[in-house]
């Protein structure tokens, strides 16, 4: 690119106008003209937001263009060379908001997210927003990452498929021997943190871990092909077969010393058709973001959050779990009277969180909201709404509400999208309301949830009793104290 002229910034800056001098942006230290290619641009007008600035803050969000096709694209269309002062420039602006080190490269998200943690970035969408839609837009559904967001090129991506039944070499399939190989499915599935409510026991007793609230959840379509599908392929039917007890799903993220974010669950599980495990590629029709797993993510419907590996690099089959840090120590079910301060507390680790158990709660009004009263009607309206959701595909059969702490119960009405799920394959929420009347002459209303799913499981009525030290699998009843305006 040596033969070509250097523009400065501000030179850039003046060309926004397709009319007169063209349309240009820089991306590092180069400068495009767009002008014609905008009208075939795949992603439509939006890419005038850039006009006459540098698209690399566009890109963040847009991950589909971390592509060695669109860089082919980009080059095609250079004009120049950005003034080495302004790349300079550029780059230090970009670290001011970014940061350096192994978080400067995030990609950017939703404003009106919660965030619990900057780096890693963990994020959980407001209540009232969640609860408007049975399926979650990419950019409102919550986020929680272990690791920095890693950078993959689509094009170079290959998932690779090891241990019993693969050899030590195993196999490797890009992601478009994937789309071409096997059958296109679809699953809706809700994917819960075990650590949502964490907020909520930790008021009994301090807990260890991210402060979630209620919204460590969202719902979302994914598009892949299913896990079963791929081991068939290669003969892998049986769960008996040589010993295979567990499938690791390792990612592509990881920490300073080298280790990845993976986990693994059991071999039944990834072998059964009815379990509909996918290696997703897409999410609500976009290709996902990369906060939510970027090229390729294992969805695992009716299993923990956790599971649910991101940025999927390699399958392993095995005769023993995942031997990593978040399947081995964490996301594992302590007892009550085990804390830090147990001797050894190691040793009181239960078993890996694979299914949740059944859960509910109050997403409007919100705890500790005023509700005004309208006075005009002769009973005062107020309208409480939520969601259930129970793990292992079991179906919301009922979400009960009451007023005085479970002596008397109201039955809410459930979203239909959610009651016509298939039985035992209902891996999405089922979002809720109950119109309550305000009863006369009260200053306050304390409102409880409870659900009941189709094994007829029900929630514990307070936390004390699963009270446990890593704040994970809060299904207790949930609370909420409304004061009334008068
Ligand atoms: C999608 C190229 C700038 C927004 C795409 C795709 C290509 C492309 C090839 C299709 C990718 C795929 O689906 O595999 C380019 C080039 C650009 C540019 C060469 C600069 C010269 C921008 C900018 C924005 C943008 C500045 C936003 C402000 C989008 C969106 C999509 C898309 C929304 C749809 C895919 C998605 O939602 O993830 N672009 N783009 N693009 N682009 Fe761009
Ligand atoms: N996969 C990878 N590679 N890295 C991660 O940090 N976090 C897990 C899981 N998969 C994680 C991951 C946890 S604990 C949860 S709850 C979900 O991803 C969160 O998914 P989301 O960020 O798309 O909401
Ligand atoms: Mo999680």
């Amino acid at each position: 690119k040596a033969d070509l002229p250097t523009y400065t910034l501000a030179q850039v800056n003046a060309h926004i106008s397709a009319k007169t001098d063209g349309i240009w942006v820089v991306y590092k230290n180069g400068v495009y003209d767009i002008t014609k290619f905008i009208a075939a641009h795949p992603g439509g007008t939006k890419i005038l937001l850039a006009s006459g600035k540098s698209i690399e803050p566009f890109w963040q969000i847009y991950a589909a263009h971390n592509h060695g096709d669109v860089h082919k694209i980009l080059e095609g269309l250079r004009v120049g060379n950005l003034d080495p002062v302004d790349v300079k420039a550029l780059e230090e602006e970009r670290v001011k908001k970014f940061g350096a080190g192994p978080y400067a490269n995030e990609p950017m998200r939703h404003p009106a997210m919660k965030i619990n943690s900057n780096q890693p970035f963990n994020a959980e969408p407001p209540p009232e927003l969640l609860m408007e839609t049975f399926i979650t837009p990419n950019d409102l559904f919550f986020i929680r990452n272990h690791l920095p967001v890693p950078d993959i090129d689509i094009n170079q991506h290959k998932i690779e498929i090891s241990g019993i039944g693969f050899g030590q070499d195993g196999i490797s399939l890009s992601v478009e021997d994937l789309k071409t190989t096997f059958k296109q499915r679809e699953v809706i599935t809700t994917i819960q943190c075990a650590g949502n409510r964490r907020a909520e026991m930790s008021q009994i007793k301090q807990v260890n871990g991210l402060s979630w609230d209620t919204t460590a959840l969202s719902t979302a379509k994914w598009t892949g092909v299913y896990l079963s599908d791929i081991l068939a392929f290669y003969g892998i039917v049986d769960e008996d077969e040589v010993g295979i007890k567990h499938c690791h799903l390792e990612g592509l993220d990881r920490d300073i010393t080298g280790q990845a974010y993976g986990a693994s669950i059991p071999i039944a599980t990834a072998l059964d058709k009815r379990k509909e495990v996918l290696i997703a590629y897409a999410m609500n029709d976009e290709p996902i973001p990369r906060d939510h797993g970027y090229p390729l993510r294992a969805i695992v419907p009716g299993t923990v959050g956790a599971r649910n590996v991101k940025f999927l690099g390699r399958i392993i089959l095995s005769d023993e779990e995942y031997q990593g840090f978040w399947q081995q120590k964490d996301y594992r079910g302590f007892p009550p009277n085990v804390d830090y301060s147990t001797q050894d507390f190691h040793r009181f680790a239960g078993a890996s969180i694979q299914e949740l158990p059944v859960q509910s709660a109050i997403t409007e009004p919100r705890t500790g909201q005023t509700w005004p009263l309208e006075g005009s009607e002769e009973v005062d309206v107020m309208t409480v709404k939520g969601y259930a959701w129970s793990g292992g595909g079991r179906n919301i059969l009922r979400v009960d509400v009451s007023l005085d702490n479970g002596q008397t119960w109201q039955e809410a009405t459930l979203a239909p999208e959610a009651t016509a799920q298939r039985y035992g394959r209902a891996w999405a929420w089922t979002p809720w309301t109950l119109d309550i009347d305000i009863p006369d002459d009260i200053d306050h209303l304390d409102v409880v949830v409870k659900a009941i799913d189709s094994s007829y499981n029900v929630q514990p009525d307070t936390i004390n009793p699963i009270w446990n030290m890593r704040g994970v699998l809060n299904n207790a009843w949930h609370r909420i104290h409304v004061p009334i305006q008068k």
